[in-house]
């Protein structure tokens, strides 16, 4: 399962708007007899590319998979019964496909087509992998990460930074982790306020191959994004803003810049952020990393849109002046869930979950 974990791990980037899966068959003998993941635009699921390498070598293996084998026709027939015609004795399972359309079938269909189940095998390495897909197969809503370099006095920038010029808390290990994570994300949404202050360009750099590019998100309510900015001078379709203004100049010159504009309801002069959700949602977003200011963060979990919090703490205080990770409001209640922490660098990178599927 540890390798199928492997396997699973280079589905992410490519397999959104489907699941990230992994795939291994092993003979009586010890001997790996045919191993794959799913990559949405080859079609195949895991199971089917590990079946074919194995062929009939395939007869009497155990099959370790990351997610329950489906057990329906979408764009691909069902994994359960090429299992079953494969004649595998057993497949393990680390976690249960959230798809609805699935959901238990695929373990049903396995056992009475003669197969021995094991379940929850690595289940909470594997879960953290789908954690985007299985918020919007069931909600057609993106799972959102809240993401920050902090202080260890809670704080995400300095207070006194010229505009324009980047400032980096944590070290290059953590920021090549929060790359990692960009590139396991479908967009990544920001304030125009941050995009004043820091410039930022938000791309996936972490070199590894993704089939969709990386949605950068801004949130700007009365259109202020510069013209100048980083992300708008690289736009190429992948940069989207969700405003709350009327018609004005300043869309016809974002427009012609490159810049997708949608134009939503605003709440106390806000754009409503449960519809940035929804219009995410309608356009595949599985996932998306929310990297924000003390306001949009606050109003985010206020609001109750954040699903995860991904916060990596350098060891140095910045001091009252900084600016705060949460300005007002950005209480959290109830505590966090399925908390973990792990060292990274003279970094500690701090998760948890706010809901808990
Ligand atoms: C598996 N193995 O590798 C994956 C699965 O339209 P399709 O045929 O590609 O089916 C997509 C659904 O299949 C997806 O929503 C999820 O439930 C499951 N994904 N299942 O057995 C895989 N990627
Ligand atoms: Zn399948």
């Amino acid at each position: 399962m540890a390798r199928a974990l492997e396997l699973a791990e280079r589905s992410v980037g490519v397999s959104s708007p489907n699941p990230a899966v992994g795939c291994v068959l092993v003979q009586r003998d010890g001997s790996l007899v045919g191993e794959g993941y799913h990559e949405y635009d080859k079609l195949d699921h895991a199971e089917i590319v590990a079946l074919k390498q194995a062929g009939e070598k395939a007869r009497g293996a155990t099959a370790y998979v990351t997610l329950e084998p489906c057990s329906h026709q979408g764009r691909t027939g069902p994994c359960a019964d090429a299992l079953i015609a494969a004649q595998v004795s057993r497949v393990v399972i680390a976690i249960g496909d959230p798809n609805p359309q699935v959901n238990g079938q695929g373990v049903a269909k396995l056992w009475a087509g003669g197969i021995f189940v094991t379940t929850d095998v690595l289940r909470d390495e594997a879960r953290a992998l789908n954690d985007g897909f299985a918020k919007y197969i069931q909600h057609r809503l993106p799972f959102v990460t809240l993401k920050a370099g902090v202080s260890l006095d809670g704080r995400i920038a300095p207070g006194h930074v010229p505009m324009g010029q980047t400032h980096y808390i944590t070290s290059e290990a953590s920021r090549a982790a929060a790359q990692r994570m960009r590139h396991a994300s479908d967009a990544v949404i920001t304030g125009v306020d941050t995009v004043i202050a820091d410039d930022p360009l938000l791309t996936d750099r972490s070199g590894l191959p993704r089939r969709r590019p990386l949605l950068r998100v801004v949130l700007d309510s009365s259109l202020r994004l510069p013209v100048s900015s980083k992300l708008v001078k690289s736009a190429q379709g992948d940069l989207l803003i969700f405003h709350a203004s009327p018609a004005s100049d300043r869309v016809w010159g974002l427009e012609d810049a490159g810049v997708r504009l949608e134009r939503l309801e605003a709440v106390d002069g806000h754009v409503s952020l449960p519809h940035v959700l929804k219009r995410l949602g309608e356009m595949q977003v599985l996932s998306a990393m929310l990297e924000a200011g003390s306001r949009l963060n606050s109003a985010a979990l206020a609001q109750g849109i954040v699903d995860k919090l991904c916060l990596f703490y350098a060891p140095r205080f910045l001091g009252s002046d900084a600016v705060p990770l949460l300005a007002d409001g950005g209480r959290i209640e109830p505590a966090m869930k399925r908390i973990s922490w792990k060292a990274i660098g003279d970094d500690v990178c701090f998760e948890g979950y706010l809901h808990n599927p």
